[in-house]
Formats: C-alpha cells, structure tokens, sequence
C-alpha cells in the first residue's frame, strides 16, 4: 500500500466546534481527556500533529478526531496493518562496504504495553510498577542481547552528558513532550538497557514506554535488522505490547503507529548537501531528512540522518527494502554529483 504525508499542524485542520463539543466531556480509563490530547498543540503553534494518545483507549475514544489526522498525515485508509519482519530475497551486503558515506546505521521501534497507560498520561506509582516489569525481562535476556539497566537517577552528569552526546541515551523530552505531560516526576523510573558494546539499547520511558533500539558503526542494515527482529521475538513472548489491526503498535505520537519503526543511517553526502533539493529528493525516494541531533537539529558538515518517512500502512520488510533502495539511490546521486535524479534507471 502506497502512502503519501499530509500537511502542518493538523489538529486544528480536522477539530471542528461539533467535533469539539461530541468528544471534549469524554474520558478514558486513565483520565486522557480531549484538551490533554490536544494541549501540546495548543501550546505550540509550529506542531504538525498537536495531538498526543494517553493511552490505547484514546484512538478509540477520540477516533472521530484522530483517524482523520493520522489518514491525513499517513495517507492510509486505516484499512488494516500488518508485520512483516523477514528479509528473504532482500539484498543483505553491506550498503557502503568501503564506509565513505555511512558513519551508522540504526533501526528503534517504539512499544507500549497495554496494561498500562502511555508516557503522556502514566501516573508515578504505574510508572515505577511498569518499570519494575520491564527491567526484569531486559535483565532476562541471553547472549548478544544481555545487558544491564541503569536508572536515570542513577547516572553520574558526567556518564548522562558522554552517552547524550553519542546519542546512547536520552534527553528529557523537548517542548512538545513537556506539555503533553511526558516529564511528569522526570527522571524517576526512567533508565536504559544496554550490551556491553552498546549495539542494543532499550529506553524505558521516554516519549513511549519502550524505544528498543539496534544501532551499530557503519553500513551493515541488515545485521542491525536481524539483531532488533530477535529482541523484539524474545520481548514479544514476555510483554503485551498495546497494538490493534488498524493502527498496528500503539504509541504516544499519532506519528510512529504502525511499525513504530524508524530505521536509518547517518549519512555524509557533502555534494548533496549543497544542493537545494535533498530534502524534495529524499522525499520522492520515501525519505525524511533529519540533522545530526536527530529531530529538529540540523546537519554538521554536510552528515544527515536519513530515515524512512512513513510507518503506518506499510511492513517492517517494507522499510527495510525502502531504506536500502533509497540510500543506494543517494549514494550513486552523490558519486555523481547529483546529476542523476531518483528514478534514474542506471542506479
Ligand atoms: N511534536 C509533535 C510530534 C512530531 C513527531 N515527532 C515525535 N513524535 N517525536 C507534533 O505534533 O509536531
């Protein structure tokens, strides 16, 4: 299923006055009201969703709101979503064997557990409960995927500062979290899970209740792939993920259902980068474009992180397949100084 991105901030493009007045006396199990759904968006002009769910209940609840922004932002009909992790018959070489393009590469998906109510709306004594569940399946796990957990309370500033800075760990969440509610009690039973060489990294607690990360240096898509596939078979069998047929994983962000999965490279394309259409490219090949820092930053001597644009609508195979093409295609672009255009048949 093919799928198109919509428009800016689309709270205010689908929320009418009878919408408003249907939906703003409603409220889910775990206290998610309209106006908590919407306050990030009222508090920050420049959102492009300006909604945030407090839990499963609320795609349910507010559905009349929320479908018609996800199907604007996602382009999909909400007809149905389905996984789809194998790479058979898919190239599984490495994208940039002699590594003068890909510094990393680095695949998370996003996970909430369906029991309990989302970031945004968690209360603190949830969050420690749902913390203590976690930890004990991460500290659970055996051979690549064996680690340790450390509470964020727990970090020395100068261990919090290194692993910020290598994009290891996370920050408490930007404006758009913060009025959404996602830094209530920051940091308490917040913390990362992490193997010794840090190619597998789980965050509890950050803007979802999981962002399980695989990453690693250089261009070996698949083997970050693969190594993510078998976290999420093992944590599958212990944890109830919150998930549906239509929206696929449930997240906090209307942004990230579906797969949840944003798989990408950091990239140097310093040719590219001088030209005023990457970002028009990459988005005709399926690509966002992001800075060095990840969401709103920007590229440092001419390194981007490209990633895939959409997540709903499509398979976790489809994002792969989309991300090797597509970073291919920039590849031969950039040797060739960008005078290929993406559907050029000889790259
Ligand atoms: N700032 C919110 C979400 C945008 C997508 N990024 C996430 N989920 N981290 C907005 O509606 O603009």
């Amino acid at each position: 299923m093919s799928c198109s991105t919509g428009a800016a901030m689309l709270l205010h493009k689908h929320l009418t006055p009878e919408l408003t007045s249907r939906l703003e006396k409603l409220k889910t199990r775990n206290g998610w009201t309209l106006r908590k759904a919407m306050q990030s968006g009222l508090d920050h002009e420049d959102s492009q969703m300006g909604v945030y769910a407090g839990d499963s209940e609320t795609y349910a609840l507010f559905s009349p709101l929320l479908h018609p922004i996800i199907r604007d932002h996602s382009g999909c009909n909400l007809g149905g979503h389905t996984s789809d992790f194998s790479l058979d018959g898919l190239p599984q070489g490495d994208l940039d064997p002699s590594g003068e393009f890909i510094i990393s590469t680095r695949i998370r998906v996003g996970r909430n557990l369906a029991r309990y109510a989302f970031p945004p709306a968690i209360g603190a004594r949830a969050r420690a409960e749902l913390e203590a569940e976690v930890v004990q399946v991460l500290t659970g796990l055996k051979g690549e995927l064996a680690g340790e957990y450390h509470p964020l309370a727990s970090l020395s500033e100068a261990q919090r500062r290194t692993w910020v800075e290598q994009h290891v760990l996370f920050k408490p969440g930007d404006r758009f979290l913060d009025s959404a509610g996602v830094n209530r009690d920051w940091p308490r039973n917040r913390g990362i899970f992490h193997t010794p060489d840090l190619r597998f990294i789980v965050w509890v607690g950050e803007e979802d209740a999981l962002r399980i990360i695989s990453m690693q240096p250089g261009s070996g898509l698949a083997a970050v792939f693969r190594r993510l596939t078998s976290a999420l078979d093992v944590l599958g069998e212990q944890l109830d993920f919150a998930r549906d047929s239509r929206l696929g994983y449930h997240t906090a962000c209307p942004t990230n259902l579906g797969t949840a999965m944003r798989a990408s490279v950091l990239i140097r394309l310093p040719r590219l980068s001088r030209r005023p259409d990457l970002h028009a490219r990459c988005a005709r090949l399926g690509l966002a474009v992001r800075g060095l820092h990840g969401e709103h930053s920007d590229a440092e001597d001419g390194v981007h992180d490209i990633s895939n644009a959409v997540r709903l609508g499509v398979t976790e195979r489809d994002i792969y397949r989309q991300l090797w093409r597509g970073v291919r295609k920039l590849i031969a672009m950039e040797t060739r100084n960008g005078i290929l255009n993406e559907d050029s048949q000889d790259i």
